[in-house]
C-alpha cells in the first residue's frame, strides 16, 4: 500500500476536459481576463492538482488561436495553483465536433433520445480530428509517468489517438452522462471504433452500475474476445495483453462547502424573504439547464394535472421553475424554450387569480450562487424529473442545503442520483404525468417525521460519499493492485438491480 501511495504521489495529475475551468473575456482595454468557473469538479480536483503539481488541458471557450491567450492562461494558472494549457478550436470545428457530434449525436443517443440524433458523417470526421488535436496537446505537455484523466463524452477517442502517437502513460476516463443500453448503442454508425477507442483507456469510470452494465453488455456484443470479470465497484477486462478496469463512481458535491454556505446569514435572509412572499404556501422548485433531457414540459403538465385533480391544493402551492440558458445555437433548444414558455402561459392563464395567486413562477436566466442556495433552502419540495440524467447534482445540492431537513425531494428514477438517494426521495417515472402529480400531493401532505427521516438518510449518504470521496476512489482504482478494497459503496444500488426493481 505504501509503495502504491508513493507512486501515486510522484505522478502528476493531468486533467483533460472539453472546457477549461475558466472563461476568458476581453476587458475594456482589449486584454484577456480569466474568470474561474465554479463547480464541484474543479473544487475536488484542486487539492490533488496543487499537491502533485498538475495541469488542466482544454478549450478556453473562445474560437480562434489559444496562443493569443497564452499570458492570460499562464496568470490564471499561477493564481489557481496548477498549469493551464489551451487547445485552439476553429469555429467550424466547434460547429461539427461540439454542436454536431457531441451534442446532436452522443448527447441525445446516450440519453435514450435516438429520434433527436443527426448522424451526419462529417460530424464524426471532425470529432476524430478534434480528439486528435487534444491528443497532440496532451502529448506535447506531459511526460511518461503522468496520470492523465480525461473527462466526458466529447473526448472518448483521445486514448486511442494518444496510443497512436506512442504515449504509454496511464489513462483514465470518466463519463459524466449515462451509457446507453446495447439496443441504443448499436444504432451508432461508429459503434465499434468508439467502443475500441474507450477500451484503450486503463480505467473507465461510469456514474452508476447500470451505466457500467450497459457498457459491459455492449463490449460483450461487439468485442467478443474481451473477457470481463469481477464484482464490486471495479471490474477488470482482459483486452489482448492489457487489463482495463471498469468502475462505477457516482460523482458528488463538496458537501461541507454547500452546507456552510447554505447556513450563512445572507442565504438565510434571502430564503426568509422568499417565504414572506409566499405566506401559507408551499414552494415547489425546479432548476435545470435548458435541455430536453430534463423533462421540463412533462413536469409542467404534471403540475397542471395536480391543480386539475386536486383543486384543494390550488393557492396552497407555487411552482418556481428556473431554466438556465444553454446550447442556444442548437434549433432543438429554441423549440424547447418556446414549448416551455407556452405551457407556463397556458397553465398560469388557466389557474391564476387576478391580483393574487400565480401557480408558476418562471425564470429564464442564470442565478447567482446566493440566489441558487436561497432557492434550495426556501423550497419545501424539489421536483427533479429528468427523462434521463448521468447523475444530477442539483438533487444532491438541494438535500445538502436543506439544513433543517424539513423538505421533500421528488426524483426521477432515471437520474443517476436515484441509485443512491432511492431510500429518501419519492421516486417517480417522469413520463407518468398522474404519477408525478400524485407524488407532489404526497410530498405536500407528508408528516414532518417522515420528511426528516428521509432527508437525513439522503444527507448522510451525500456527506459520506462527497466529491472528495469520488476523486479519491477513482484515483485509487487506477493505481491499487488489490481490487478487493473496492466493494460496492454502501447504500448504492447493486449490479443486478434495474430501475424497475427500485422500491417505490
Ligand atoms: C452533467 C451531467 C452530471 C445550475 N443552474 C445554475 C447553476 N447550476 C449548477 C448546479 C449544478 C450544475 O450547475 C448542474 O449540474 P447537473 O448535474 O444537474 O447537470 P449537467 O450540467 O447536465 O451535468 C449530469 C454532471 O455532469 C456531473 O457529472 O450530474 O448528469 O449531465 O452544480 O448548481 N449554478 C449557478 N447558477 C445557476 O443558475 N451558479
Amino acid at each position: 500500500m505504501r509503495a502504491e501511495k508513493t507512486r501515486a504521489e510522484r505522478e502528476r495529475l493531468i486533467v483533460v476536459s472539453n472546457r477549461l475551468p475558466f472563461t476568458f473575456k476581453k476587458d475594456g482595454a482589449g486584454a484577456w481576463r480569466a474568470e474561474p468557473g465554479g463547480g464541484g469538479l474543479v473544487t475536488a480536483l484542486l487539492p490533488v492538482l496543487r499537491d502533485r503539481g498538475g495541469m488542466w488541458i482544454g478549450w478556453p471557450g473562445t474560437a480562434g488561436d489559444a496562443s493569443e491567450l497564452k499570458e492570460a492562461l499562464a496568470s490564471a494558472g499561477t493564481g489557481a495553483g496548477y498549469r493551464l494549457e489551451g487547445v485552439s478550436l476553429t469555429a467550424d470545428e466547434m460547429d461539427k465536433f461540439y454542436l454536431g457530434f457531441s451534442n446532436q449525436i452522443i448527447w441525445p443517443l446516450f440519453h435514450d433520445l435516438q429520434s433527436l440524433c443527426n448522424f451526419d458523417p462529417a460530424y464524426w470526421r471532425t470529432y476524430c480530428e478534434v480528439n486528435g488535436k487534444f491528443a497532440d496537446a496532451v502529448k506535447a505537455h506531459t511526460a511518461p509517468g503522468d496520470f492523465i484523466w480525461i473527462h466526458d463524452y466529447h473526448l472518448m477517442n483521445v486514448a486511442a489517438e494518444l496510443r497512436r502517437r506512442g504515449v504509454t502513460s496511464r489513462l483514465g476516463f470518466f463519463l459524466h452522462i449515462p451509457f446507453p443500453s446495447p439496443d441504443l448503442f448499436m444504432k451508432l454508425p461508429w459503434r465499434l471504433t468508439l467502443l475500441q477507442a474507450l477500451l484503450e483507456f486503463d480505467l473507465i469510470g461510469f456514474q452508476t452500475v447500470l451505466d457500467r452494465r450497459n457498457f459491459v453488455q455492449c463490449t460483450r456484443m461487439l468485442a467478443k474476445d474481451v473477457q470481463i470479470e469481477g464484482r464490486g465497484q471495479v471490474l477488470e477486462a482482459r483486452v489482448g495483453k492489457r487489463t482495463v478496469r471498469i468502475g462505477a463512481f457516482p460523482i458528488s458535491i463538496d458537501y461541507g462547502a454547500f452546507q456552510r454556505r447554505a447556513a450563512s446569514p445572507e442565504v438565510t435572509a434571502k430564503a426568509q424573504e422568499l417565504h414572506r412572499l409566499l405566506p401559507e404556501r408551499k414552494l415547489i422548485l425546479g432548476i435545470d439547464r435548458l435541455d430536453y433531457t430534463k423533462g421540463i414540459p412533462l413536469r409542467l403538465k404534471a403540475f397542471e394535472n395536480l391543480l386539475e385533480r386536486y383543486p384543494e391544493l390550488r393557492e396552497h402551492v407555487s411552482f418556481l421553475q428556473v431554466v438556465v440558458p444553454s446550447r442556444e445555437d442548437i434549433p432543438e433548444y429554441h423549440r424547447l424554450r418556446s414549448e416551455i414558455e407556452q405551457l407556463v402561459g397556458h397553465i398560469n392563464g388557466r389557474f391564476a387569480r387576478p391580483g393574487g395567486w400565480v401557480p408558476i413562477w418562471y425564470e429564464y436566466r442564470n442565478l447567482s450562487r446566493l440566489e441558487l442556495l436561497a432557492y434550495y433552502r426556501a423550497a419545501h419540495i424539489a421536483l427533479i424529473t429528468p427523462l434521463k440524467d448521468g447523475m444530477n447534482l442539483v438533487a444532491k445540492e438541494y438535500c445538502t442545503c436543506s439544513i433543517e431537513e424539513d423538505c421533500v425531494l421528488i426524483l426521477s428514477e432515471f437520474a443517476g442520483a436515484a441509485s443512491q438517494l432511492y431510500r429518501g426521495a419519492l421516486l417517480v417515472n417522469p413520463y407518468d404525468i398522474e404519477g408525478v402529480a400524485d407524488a407532489i400531493r404526497r410530498a405536500y401532505g407528508m408528516h414532518a417525521e417522515e420528511r426528516h427521516a428521509r432527508m437525513r438518510r439522503m444527507r448522510n449518504s451525500i456527506r459520506e460519499h462527497d466529491v472528495f470521496w469520488w476523486v479519491d476512489s477513482f484515483l485509487r482504482a487506477a493505481i491499487t493492485r488489490d481490487l478487493s478494497a473496492f466493494p460496492q459503496p454502501e447504500g448504492h444500488l447493486e449490479e443486478d438491480a434495474s430501475e424497475y426493481q427500485l422500491p417505490f
